[in-house]
């Protein structure tokens, strides 16, 4: 199909690199690693936190801790000025300590049985990341698993929500290099087999 397409006229050979590039692009920006978030370096490290940005536990309290606390006072200004987060949304501060420019604060949903919007409510948490990515014209960012720790999102369907996503936006921007960070095995080794 490839050679008799690109025999009929040049801009069909055009519209095959492009496309091959891009399914290119995607496998290769689109990557996962197992470990402690905190160590990964990019230019903005994904908090998952809660609508208050005042989070203690789970990775959002390895990333305050690591980060020091200059992470929590920017949080606080941002809760003081323009109020808490809402769930599916995501807000910026700068990163303290951490191996990166800035963190972003994305708010995932707690699992409700899933008749609450929380599939779209979590597309929401990434895709709202990685407008904020853009918007600082960064080019790498690391996620957790948002929504699978203490907010019991089930990690199949969360995992596929996260890698669709992802797979969304390197279409419009194929040079953003796109790191999920896992914890746990479970979601390591779901991500590897869904990314392979
Ligand atoms: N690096 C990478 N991933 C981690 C790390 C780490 N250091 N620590 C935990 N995880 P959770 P949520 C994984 O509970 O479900 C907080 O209190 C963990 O294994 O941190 O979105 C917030 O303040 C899991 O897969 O976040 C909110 O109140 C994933 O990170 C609430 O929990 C997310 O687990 C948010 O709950």
């Amino acid at each position: 199909m490839f050679l008799s397409r690109t025999l009929v006229t040049g801009r069909s050979i055009t519209f095959e690199c492009l496309f091959w590039f891009v399914i290119y692009s995607i496998r290769v920006t689109i990557s996962v690693v197992k470990g402690n978030i905190t160590t990964v370096t990019a230019d903005a490290i994904v908090n998952a936190a809660n609508a208050s940005l005042a989070g203690r536990v789970g990775v959002d309290g390895a990333i305050h801790r690591a980060g020091g606390p200059a992470i929590m006072e920017a949080c606080d200004r941002i809760r003081n000025t323009t109020g808490r987060c809402a769930t599916g949304s995501a807000v910026l501060t700068i990163a303290g300590k951490l191996p990166a420019r800035y963190v972003i604060h994305a708010v995932g949903p707690v699992w409700k049985g899933g008749t609450g919007g929380e599939a779209e409510l979590l597309a929401g948490a990434y895709r709202s990341s990685v407008a904020l990515v853009q918007k600082q014209r960064l080019t790498s960012v690391t996620f957790p698993n948002i929504s699978t720790g203490v907010y019991g999102f089930p990690k199949l369907p969360a995992a596929d929500i996260a890698i669709r996503t992802a797979k969304a936006w390197l279409l419009q921007d194929p040079y953003l290099r796109i790191i999920f960070v896992c914890f746990y095995d479970e979601n390591y080794e779901v991500y590897k087999e869904r990314l392979a």
